[in-house]
């Protein structure tokens, strides 16, 4: 029904009916008490006016039933708000295990995403429609916010930090993405289009677009130039630990807690390695604070993680 007024943009993804209808739903409520309200107010205005100049009006000494009711039902309503827009939030801010992975790089002024497979593209988005999508965003240089209305989604994108963000398109077509957080001159210029594609399709344009940087053998490349090799060996001889098979796994840390090597976790390993230090070894780990850009740390990170496929070495932790 939203989607014939002009006022809501289409509705493309799961969570477009979800946020629509609980928007609904609380204008109509304050729409109702606006109205009645208003209109006891006119209403008492001409009914109860004094109508001889020394008349006096009844003292009101209270009605616990209607105290009641006023504290109550607005309680009421207001509870149901909260609850339901708890269980849109809680959904959104959870992403599913099998979501497709999609980088996204916010900078003054231009969008750029990279999918699974390398691809890259600038103000241009492209996914499958029914297939959960995660976007894991980060800035080069001062906050974004990447802003998708047909999806109802929208996240900031801070520098230094990944904020992620999932949907699932529901309807193939061609819809705009903004930055709604204001960003410099051109920031009114910063979107572009995300196009929602069948799955066939989606994967036709994924293998068309070949000649693409893989960002794996860039990762390895970096490896290598930026002398990460010369500390972590493949066996975990050298002074840094191996770095085979650690992604997703649990790494115990000299403060005798663990934590799970996720993308964020890695970046800080980069770019603050003492923040967390890995048990039994020494913080020798240069930082790569500022040397980076957020493609090349992506990169690595794509490496890092395909060392998960090889065969786990024979010594070492
Ligand atoms: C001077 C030696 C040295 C260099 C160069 C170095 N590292 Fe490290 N790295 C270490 C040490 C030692 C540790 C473990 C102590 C710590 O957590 O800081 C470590 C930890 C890490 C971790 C966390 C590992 C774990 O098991 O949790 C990652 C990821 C990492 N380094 C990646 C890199 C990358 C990528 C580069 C190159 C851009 C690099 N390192 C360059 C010495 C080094
Ligand atoms: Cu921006």
């Amino acid at each position: 029904m939203q989607s014939q007024l002009p006022l809501y943009p289409e509705q493309a993804s799961n969570f477009a009916p979800q946020v629509d209808n609980l928007m609904l739903f609380i204008t109509l409520i304050c729409l109702f008490f606006g109205v009645a309200i208003t209109a006891a107010i006119v209403i008492f205005f001409f009914k109860f006016h004094r109508k001889q100049p020394n008349a006096v009006g009844v003292p009101i000494l209270g009605d616990m039933r209607l105290e009641t009711a006023w504290l109550v039902i607005p309680l009421l309503l207001a509870m149901a708000m909260f609850g339901w827009g708890a269980v849109v939030y809680v959904d959104y801010r959870h992403a599913p295990q099998d979501t497709l992975d999609i980088y996204v790089i916010g900078k003054q002024w231009m969008w750029k995403a990279q999918q699974p497979s390398g691809l890259r593209e600038i103000n241009e988005l492209h996914v499958p429609v029914g297939r959960n999508v995660r976007l894991i965003m980060a800035s080069e240089d001062v906050i974004h916010d990447f802003f998708v209305p047909a999806f109802r989604v929208k996240m900031d994108v801070v520098p230094g930090h990944y904020n992620t963000m999932w949907f699932r398109p529901t309807k193939p077509g061609r819809y705009h993405f903004f930055c709604s957080q204001y960003c410099g001159t051109n920031h009114a210029l910063m979107g572009g289009w995300v196009t929602v594609m069948e799955p066939s399709e989606y994967a036709a344009w994924l293998s068309g677009s070949s000649g693409q940087g893989d960002p794996v053998v860039a990762g390895e490349k970096l490896f290598v130039e930026r002398a990460c090799s010369t500390c972590h060996s493949p066996d975990g001889t050298g002074r840094a630990p191996s770095l085979n098979g650690l992604y997703g796994s649990q790494v115990s840390l000299a403060d005798g807690t663990t934590v799970v090597a996720d993308d964020a976790y890695i970046r800080e390993s980069i770019l603050q390695p003492n923040a967390k230090i890995v048990a039994r070894y020494q913080p020798l780990m240069p930082t790569y604070q500022g040397q980076l850009t957020e493609e090349q740390i992506l990169a690595l990170i794509a490496y890092i993680k395909s060392l998960q496929s090889q065969p786990a070495p024979a010594s070492g932790k």
